[in-house]
């Protein structure tokens, strides 16, 4: 029996060392601990040992089963270290992988130039109004003071839906429905979508952007409209810019002006920028005419005012250095990507 005994030990003990997972494990202490298992059987021998021998035997049997037990209990411990090391091997997350880069929209260079003059003039206290694209004949040219036979209503520049309603050509008519409401003082700027049948070039599109701006109030003189300009252009383009105003002519206004800035790129110097000149125009500009402010019921005895007009792509070419303005209009995200 003792014999029996230190045989099951040794080949149990070699058995578990040599297992791999806990179900072999558990399998093994089944066949030689469990009810049927082979231990439990060299026991029933017990009962043919000389009583003498039995406390001996007793301790024999003890010590088989503890170390049987043991080398299980070691190795089921063993077992469960190896498979928690190999699933936090397998579940393991390296964070210094590069994560998925989702592409980022850009603000087009319009709209970056917009927002800007925008904020400048609603620092002055100015109102952002819109309107139709849309417009009648009247408010686009009539109201303005431009006559029937003025060269911009030729069809070959305007678009025409019928004899009486165009696609704006300007954002003035904006201007002129808000004169019509009757409340002043009046500080607005109208920004917006303007058509005109022009061919694509580089400087020309049928379709571009004007910002409009006007002030009417009591006692409003062209000294404010080149203060006003004038803080305006130095916030846009720089402190160190000079401002020249030069007599020019537009049915709307009286007198009129257009308004160049010394080049901000070479200080006036000339440079290709500026194309040698040293100034660079921005906009144009004057008194509004009274007949335009008599007939949107502006009481010209009381009131006076003034507007400009700025083209939107030329400040949005100028400040990104832009030489063709077709590449504000082909969406080109590698061209878009730059701003
Ligand atoms: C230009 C010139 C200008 C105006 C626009 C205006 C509007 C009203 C009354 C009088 Cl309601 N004038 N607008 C005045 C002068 C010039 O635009 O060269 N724009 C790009």
């Amino acid at each position: 029996m003792k014999e029996r005994l230190e045989e099951l030990t040794v080949r149990a003990v070699g058995q578990i060392k040599a297992a791999e997972t806990a179900a072999e494990l558990n399998d093994i202490r089944v066949a030689v601990l469990g009810k049927k298992g082979e231990l439990t059987a060299i026991l029933k021998g017990m009962k043919d040992v000389p009583p003498e021998e039995k406390p001996e035997m007793g301790r024999i049997v003890n010590e088989a089963r503890e170390k049987i037990e043991s080398a299980l209990k070691a190795a089921e411990t063993e077992v469960k270290r190896r498979d928690l090391e190999a699933r936090l091997k397998n579940e393991v997350i390296d964070v210094t992988l590069p994560a998925k880069q989702n592409k980022k929209g850009h603000r087009h260079p319009n709209r970056i130039a917009l927002e800007e003059v925008e904020k400048i003039f609603i620092g002055m206290g100015y109102e952002v109004v819109h309107g139709p694209e849309v417009e009648y004949d009247y408010y686009n040219f009539e109201a303005l003071n431009i006559p029937a036979d003025h060269p911009a209503k030729d069809e070959q520049d305007t678009f025409y839906i019928n004899d009486k309603i165009v696609l704006r050509t300007q954002t003035s008519p904006v201007q002129v429905r808000v004169m019509e409401k009757g409340k002043i003082p009046i500080r607005m700027i109208a920004p917006g979508r303007v058509f005109r049948a022009d061919e694509v070039d580089a400087t020309h599109s049928p379709c571009f952007h004007q910002i409009e701006g006007m002030v009417i109030d009591e006692g409003i003189t062209f000294a404010d409209l080149k203060g006003t300009l004038e803080v305006f252009a130095k916030k846009l383009f720089g402190e160190n810019v000079a401002l020249k105003f030069r007599p020019h002519h537009f049915p709307f206004t009286e007198p009129s002006a257009e308004v160049d800035v010394t080049c901000f790129k070479c200080g006036g110097k000339g440079c290709r920028m500026c194309k040698g000149e040293g100034w660079i125009e921005i906009l144009g500009c004057g008194m509004i005419h009274p007949k335009v402010l008599e007939r949107c019921n502006v009481d010209t005895s009381r009131y006076s005012g003034f507007a400009f007009g700025i083209g939107l792509e030329r400040i949005a070419l100028l400040k990104y250095e832009i030489d063709d303005m077709r590449l504000l209009y082909e969406n080109d995200v590698r061209f878009l990507g730059q701003f």
